[in-house]
């Protein structure tokens, strides 16, 4: 009795005293090193360290080398990572809703205001074990690229690299989806295995695809997600000092968004100038298009999740 009772005392005292520790966390990218999706996480890391300095420390292991993109969303809820940079669209077979992440374009401003910051914050903390801290690109929209030319939108025929994020819209317009990590999409057009592929407008030079692109069919469609989580457990050891460093600089990262406008052109233009060439049905087919895509990609989030699925649905207000 008596030596629990000194012990006690003693880690009181050690814990008033002692100054706050630092807190390292380990952090992961689903997107390669330096390219395009994973360039304003890496900023987001560096404006950490910089402010949390002797506060919060953010330790970034890498890109897919280390863990690989479709295990990144269960590194996260396993604690295997304290923090990643990752799409829905990679872990969809931890939470299937995940999926519909991309049919929000509203900025993160309006999402953090009108509730839906926080529902998708509850679905990762249920299925994910994991905060949801940030979501960037609410601005880029994803095309189909293409080598082989189409008169129409109509994939028949044409095996096409997916996600879930293109794979309904390209089984309704008759295409063959072929499921791969970014990793192995130049080895797929190169050899013949894939005809096209699903990517956002942005960043096909980072791994060399423009050297293996034809076309990029119009129009643009859905919004990028990617997403920074923290696991749950981790999130929750932080101080309020801690969880501030974070949470200001998730909100700076959802600002750098605004930089995209001027991202989006100069990629498209780049585009052209290395022969990839739009393919441009008229204002009516583009419609049809969008409006396909978006009944395809919530028919198969809702019969998927049926409860989350309409909220998030009335949500998006589509
Ligand atoms: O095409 C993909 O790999 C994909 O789903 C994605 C999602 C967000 C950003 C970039 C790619």
């Amino acid at each position: 009795m008596r030596s629990t009772f000194i012990a006690g005392v003693v880690v009181v005292l050690a814990a008033s005293t002692a100054p706050a520790q630092e807190v390292t966390l380990r952090a992961v990218s689903a997107f390669a090193e330096g390219t395009e999706f994973s360039k304003n996480f890496e900023r987001f890391i560096e404006k950490v360290n910089a402010d949390g300095k002797g506060v919060i420390k953010i330790n970034y292991i890498g890109g897919p080398r280390a863990v690989p993109p479709f295990e990144v969303g269960n590194a996260v809820r396993t604690r295997v990572v304290d923090i990643a940079n990752v799409t829905g669209a990679f872990y969809t077979n931890l939470m299937p809703e995940a999926d519909g992440f991309k049919l929000n374009g509203k900025p993160m401003s309006e999402q953090r205001q009108n509730g839906t910051w926080e529902y998708i914050n509850q679905l990762h903390n249920q299925k994910l074990n994991s905060y949801y801290l940030a979501r960037q690109f609410h601005n880029v929209p994803f095309h189909i690229y293409l080598n082989k030319k189409i008169d129409k939108i109509d994939f028949s025929g044409l095996k096409i690299r997916v996600t879930p994020v293109y794979r309904d819209v390209v089984e309704a317009l008759g295409g063959t989806p072929i499921t791969t990590a970014p990793g192995e999409v130049y080895t797929a057009l190169e050899r013949g295995v894939a005809d096209g592929y699903g990517w956002p407008v942005t960043g096909i030079f980072d791994l060399g695809w423009d050297k293996v692109t034809k076309f990029r069919m119009e129009p643009p469609f859905y919004s990028v997600e990617v997403n920074v989580l923290v696991n749950l457990d981790s999130w929750k050891a932080l101080n309020d000092a801690q969880r501030k460093v974070l949470t200001d600089a998730a909100l700076w990262l959802e600002g750098l968004d605004s930089e995209k406008v001027a991202v989006i052109k100069a990629e498209r233009e780049r585009q052209a100038a290395a022969g990839i060439q739009a393919l441009d049905f008229g204002p009516a087919a583009s419609k049809a298009f969008l409006d396909r895509a978006n009944d395809v990609a919530w028919q198969s989030v809702i019969k998927r999740a049926p409860e989350s699925g309409p909220k998030l649905r009335q949500l998006a207000g589509n």
